[in-house]
C-alpha cells in the first residue's frame, strides 16, 4: 500500500482490537484514531477517559487482554482502601496502576491543558504506533434515563452507572450527550479528515461510541468532506452483539440489531447517511441502498483474523 492517510472512529474493546489490526497492515501510512470520550467520568476527584486509555492501553501493550479495559498486572489496593472508608462509588473498579493515568491526566486538565494535548502526552509513554485523538476537547458524557423500578420515577444517571453498578439493566429510555451541543471536534480531526484517504468506523457500539462521535457538531460535515470513502464495519453478527451492550442501547434508537440495521441506521452516502461501504459476517446479509455491502469474516479472534479484517476495510475503501 502507498502511503495514506487513514482515519478510524473507534471505541472501547473492539475499536482498540480493530485498531492494532489497521496499525498491523498500514504499513507506513499515517493512522489517527478519532476516540469516543462520551464514556468519560470523574470520580474521587479523578477524571477518567475509559475508551482513551483502552485503546493507548492497547496499542501500547498495557492492556489487560482479558477484562478489555484498565492495565495489565493491575492490583486493586487502593480501591479497597476507598472502600474500607465507604467512598462511594465502590462499585467502579479503579486499579491502583490505572490511578496513575487518571492523576496525571486530572493534575494535566487542572493546569489548562486540553484534553487532545492530555492525551498526547499520555501516549508518549506508550508509543501506540498511531494518532490517538479524543472526539472532542470539551466535556461530552452520555447518560442514560432509566426508569427507577422503586419509585418508578425516571432518572438520567451517567452511562458508567448504568453499564458498570446496573449492567445495563435498568431500562434505558434516552441516551443524552450532555455537553455535545456545544463541542468542537478536538484540534487535528477535521484536518485529519480533510486528508483522508479512508475513513474507517470500527465495530464498536454504534449509539453510544460511534454515535457519540457523529453526534459532535461538525464532525458529519467534516467526514463528508473527506476525500476517502468512508467504511463501516458492523458490530453485530448473526443478530448477536460480539462483546458489549450494542444490543441493550439499538432499541432504545429504534435501531434493528442486526448488521442491515446498524448499516442502515449509519445509511449510505448516496441516500443522505454517510457509508461508501459496510462490511458484514458472512452468513449475514443486508440490503442497503448506495452503498458497497461486502461479506467479510468479522470476528477479531486473533492477530491474524483483526488483520485480515482491517484489510478487508482498507480495500473496501479503495486503498
Ligand atoms: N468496566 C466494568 O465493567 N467494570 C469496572 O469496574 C470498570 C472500571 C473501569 C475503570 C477504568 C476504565 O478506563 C474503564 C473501566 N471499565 C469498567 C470499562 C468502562 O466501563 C468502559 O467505558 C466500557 O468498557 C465501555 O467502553
Amino acid at each position: 500500500m502507498v502511503f495514506v492517510q487513514i482515519i478510524v472512529l473507534a471505541g472501547g474493546v473492539g475499536g482498540a482490537r480493530f485498531l492494532r489490526g489497521v496499525r498491523a497492515v498500514a504499513g507506513g501510512s499515517q493512522v489517527t484514531a478519532v476516540v469516543n470520550t462520551g464514556d468519560d467520568v470523574t470520580m474521587h476527584g479523578l477524571r477518567i477517559c475509559p475508551d482513551l486509555d483502552t485503546v493507548v492501553y492497547t496499542l501500547g501493550g498495557g492492556i489487560d487482554e482479558e477484562r478489555g479495559w484498565g492495565r495489565s498486572g493491575e492490583s486493586w489496593t487502593v480501591k479497597e482502601e476507598l472502600a474500607a472508608y465507604g467512598a462511594e462509588p465502590t462499585w467502579f473498579g479503579l486499579g491502583d496502576r490505572d490511578l496513575a493515568t487518571h492523576l496525571v491526566r486530572t493534575r494535566m486538565l487542572d493546569a489548562g491543558y486540553p484534553l487532545s494535548q492530555v492525551t498526547a502526552a499520555l501516549a508518549d509513554r506508550w508509543q501506540p504506533g498511531v494518532t490517538v485523538l479524543p472526539m472532542s476537547d470539551q466535556r461530552v458524557e452520555t447518560h442514560v434515563v432509566v426508569t427507577d423500578p422503586d419509585t418508578g420515577r425516571q432518572q438520567a444517571i451517567h452511562f458508567q452507572e448504568w453499564w458498570v453498578r446496573h449492567r445495563a439493566e435498568l431500562e434505558p429510555s434516552a441516551f443524552v450527550q450532555v455537553g455535545a451541543d456545544t463541542a468542537t471536534p478536538a484540534p487535528g480531526v477535521a484536518e485529519a479528515l480533510a486528508a483522508a484517504d479512508a475513513v474507517l468506523f470500527a465495530p464498536s457500539n454504534p449509539v453510544v461510541s460511534i454515535g457519540t462521535i457523529l453526534g459532535v457538531p461538525g464532525m458529519r460535515d467534516a467526514l463528508l468532506a473527506a476525500p476517502g470513502r468512508i467504511v463501516g464495519i458492523s458490530p453485530i453478527i448473526g443478530g448477536e452483539v460480539v462483546r458489549g451492550m450494542a444490543d441493550r442501547c439499538l432499541p432504545v434508537l429504534g435501531i434493528d440489531v442486526s448488521a442491515e440495521g446498524v448499516g442502515r441506521h449509519y445509511g449510505a452516502r448516496s441516500t443522505g447517511g454517510l457509508l461508501d461501504a459496510w462490511l458484514v459476517a458472512p452468513d449475514d446479509r443486508a440490503e442497503i441502498p448506495g452503498a458497497d455491502v461486502r461479506k467479510v469474516p468479522l470476528l477479531m479472534s486473533s492477530p491474524e483474523t483483526t488483520a485480515a479484517l482491517a484489510r478487508a476495510a482498507l480495500e473496501a475503501a479503495g486503498v
